[in-house]
């Protein structure tokens, strides 16, 4: 399609340009840059933007080249050749017209720009890298006040289907005393593995947080399956916390990303995981570029070690 070849030809011309997709002089940049994408796919996702109750931004149809893409990394350290590098920019700019990338010192030594791909040895882990165990749902970085806002995925390759799942809070069938419980500060949420906690100075989820802030009609949900809890002795907190997570349980459903699609996920109105799957280590395997993206960077501020540095420490 037209607007896919325009948009790999800008992508290009930034591989060009930038030494890599998340140099800082390309983060700054891309928001300009990114008004050269296709006009309508781009009116499209302002319109997503501006929805309050939307699960995910879908932008299918992105080209990717196979027989260019090479081999998929064993490690999320090998960053690829060439073509995952294009997927990078291409990322990125789509990313852009949301928000700015964000990274974590923690997370995948400091990347802003990272890789979801199995990892052997880590195949029963709760993070990305995993593979026959499920990927329970979460909020991405759900421990942090500074998480995103989106959470950007690109599929390079996806051989077998696997699903990412999505699911939402029904806050109008909650009764009202959960609802107002799971509004209070009740709760208590780890950081997930995926952050190495030697390298964590900031929030350690020792501070008790609410799961749903927000509006009647625009709530935010903030909860991790494997690492929320209620505060301990809190008994009234458990059972709404139970009753959130049924509910997060039985709604959630599939989203199998195909090669080429680009899916931000908004972290404020949904969590995400990943059915398990069989990696094969051929270099076949599924693989995924992803961006953290905040549509407010100066409320991450705090977190940041200055103005010019995206990444959360
Ligand atoms: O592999 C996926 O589809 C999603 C993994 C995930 O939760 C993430 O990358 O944040
Ligand atoms: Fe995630």
């Amino acid at each position: 399609m037209e607007e896919a070849a325009s948009a790999r030809d800008l992508a290009r011309r930034c591989a060009g340009e930038y030494a890599s997709a998340d140099a800082p002089e390309f983060l700054a940049d891309v928001t300009v840059i990114a008004h050269e994408l296709p006009a309508a796919p781009r009116r499209a996702i302002n319109r997503a933007r501006l929805d309050d109750g939307e699960h995910a931004i879908l932008v299918t149809g992105n080209i990717v080249r196979d027989d260019l893409l090479g081999r998929t990394p064993t490690h999320w350290r090998d960053h690829g050749g060439e073509e995952a590098r294009l997927g990078g920019f291409a990322l990125m700019l789509w990313a852009a017209l949301l928000g700015d990338a964000i990274g974590w010192v923690a997370q995948q030594d400091g990347r802003v720009l990272t890789d979801v791909l199995p990892v052997a040895g880590m195949e029963e882990g709760d993070v990305s890298s995993s593979s026959h165990k499920e990927l329970g749902w979460h909020t991405e970085d759900a421990f942090s006040p500074f998480r995103a806002d989106y959470v950007g995925l690109y599929c390079l390759r996806n051989p077998d289907d696997t699903p990412t799942t999505l699911s939402f809070a029904d806050v109008a069938a909650l009764p009202g005393h959960v609802r107002a419980t799971l509004a209070e500060r009740r709760f208590l949420i780890r950081p997930d593995d995926a952050h190495d906690p030697r390298l964590m100075a900031g929030s350690r989820g020792d501070e008790a947080v609410a799961l749903l802030t927000g509006p009647a009609g625009a709530v935010t949900l903030r909860a991790d399956r494997d690492f929320t809890v209620a505060v301990p002795g809190d008994d009234q907190a458990r059972e709404a916390l139970e009753a959130l997570f049924a509910q997060l349980d039985a709604n959630l459903y599939d989203v199998p990303l195909a090669q080429g699609d680009v899916c931000f996920v908004d972290n404020r109105n949904v969590v995400h995981g990943r059915r398990s799957f069989r990696p094969r280590y051929d270099g076949r395997d599924r693989w995924l570029r992803r961006v953290n993206v905040a549509v407010d960077l100066r409320r991450t501020r705090p977190g940041r070690s200055g103005g010019d540095d995206r990444r959360i420490g």
